[in-house]
């Protein structure tokens, strides 16, 4: 049987399974980025991220990995392969699939 506090930890554990692999590229005053970390913060996960304006290596990461400085940008590391994800929205529908699966 499930206590509530079982339910919780959980829950927990989906959604630090649902961050796995992400890291989100963004600056602070970036519209379209914070859009993102509010979708981020409403789904409970929790993502690392990497300023490109205070990070010079993170800037050329994203560069040399998604051809891009264009922020936000998701990397999203699954079985060995990297992706990289441009536009806010389609971020944010990946990530609310992410929670849902
Ligand atoms: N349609 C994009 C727009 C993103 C965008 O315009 N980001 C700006 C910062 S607010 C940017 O990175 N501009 C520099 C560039 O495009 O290389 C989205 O929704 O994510």
């Amino acid at each position: 049987m499930h206590s509530v506090t079982d339910s919780g930890s959980g829950h927990q554990d989906a959604l630090a399974r649902a961050g796995e692999g992400l890291t989100l590229y963004h600056f602070r005053i970036c519209p379209f980025c914070i859009k993102v970390h509010w979708a981020i913060r409403q789904l409970g996960l929790d993502i690392p991220c990497k300023n490109i304006r205070s990070d010079p290596g993170a800037r050329e990461e994203l560069l040399a990995g998604g051809g891009r400085t264009m922020v936000p940008c998701l990397r999203i590391e699954t079985d060995g392969e990297t992706r990289w994800l441009y536009e806010s929205d389609d971020i944010i529908d990946f990530l609310r699939q992410r929670v849902v699966v």
